[in-house]
């Protein structure tokens, strides 16, 4: 039989569970996921094997009404994708009856692409009833360019496997895209910063996690660890003194966490070294987020 080889782009609005699918299917922990709305800045690509052959989910930050130049960057790389895709999986929640203003954008730009796209509907773990789901079926259904509806739980993986099998369908034929031990165009350095992110998402109140970027300013391999050293860059003093915490109580909880994080990334012992640099307005300025990895 002829292998199959293709792009898949995982699009939605934000806190859907995108990132969660992502590493489902890849079976690796590959995007960061926290519950807070806008964690995903960059697209991230998983390689994903299966019976047919090969299929590459891009991983995107959610679709939303943007302002801030960094939101800006956001959005344009979940729909600066799609026209280098070759499907496209839009995610919603349960409970999320007709599109909203997210799924409409994304479904304009799959139409004006002639990509075809599936829905999966997320998080149907938390419908106590299922036949909840069925008024946003009879409504999604009505969208002809959908190819299929699947309800999924990608947090416990329910109905996933079906989902993946659905995508054969619409990827060409061909060789592998990737070779057998690429699991993502990520760095280990890149992917290590994410998860000093993410713990300082899960970790910091409200709204200073998203005036964080992360720099990784040194990384040196010794013979059973790695030592790495990172700089968290904030937008203001104030900010500075909650990511420091009372007497560094705050940095070190973080860094230790996103220390055992890194450690089981990289299957190896990692040390962290975290210092808190203040660059101010780095998420309006286009020169400082290009120097930060968000270029448009
Ligand atoms: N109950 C439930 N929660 C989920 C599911 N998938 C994701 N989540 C949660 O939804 C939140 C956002 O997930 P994330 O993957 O970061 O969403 P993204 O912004 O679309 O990438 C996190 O708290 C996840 O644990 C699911 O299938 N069921
Ligand atoms: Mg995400």
């Amino acid at each position: 039989m002829k292998t199959v080889a293709g792009t898949v782009a995982i699009l939605g609005r934000p806190n859907v569970g995108k990132s969660t699918l992502l590493n489902r299917i890849v079976g690796e922990k590959l995007a960061i996921v926290t519950p807070k709305p806008q964690t995903t800045r960059n697209r991230i690509l998983g390689v994903y094997n299966g019976e047919r052959g090969q299929i590459v989910f891009v991983d995107t930050p959610g679709v939303h009404g943007a302002k801030k130049e960094l939101n800006r960057f956001m959005v344009s790389e979940a729909l600066g994708i799609i026209p280098d895709v070759d499907a496209a999986l839009l995610l919603i929640e349960a409970g999320t009856d007709r599109p909203g203003d997210a799924e409409d954008a994304i479904l304009r730009g799959l139409g004006d692409a002639s990509c075809p796209v599936i829905l999966a509907i997320n998080k149907v773990d938390t419908l106590k009833d299922k036949a909840a789901l069925l008024p946003a079926l009879v409504h999604w259904n009505e969208r002809k360019e959908l190819r299929a509806l699947v309800p999924i739980s990608a947090r416990t993986g329910t109905n996933v496997d079906r989902l993946v099998g659905e995508l054969w369908a619409l990827l060409p034929e061909g060789p592998p895209l990737y070779g057998p031990d690429t699991l993502t165009d990520r760095t280990e350095r890149f992917l290590a910063s994410e998860l000093i992110r993410e713990q300082l998402f899960l970790t910091l109140r409200q709204e200073v996690p998203y005036a964080i970027a992360i720099v990784v300013d040194a990384w040196e391999e010794r013979a059973s660890d790695v030592v790495i050293s990172a700089s968290i860059i904030v937008e203001r003093d104030s900010q500075r003194a909650i990511v420091l915490g009372k007497g560094g109580a705050m940095i070190r909880e973080v860094g230790t966490r996103a220390r055992g994080a890194i450690s089981e990334l990289l299957q190896r012992p990692a040390h962290l070294k975290l210092h808190v640099k203040v660059q101010p307005d780095w998420t309006t300025s286009p020169q400082a987020l290009a120097e930060l990895g968000y270029r448009a």
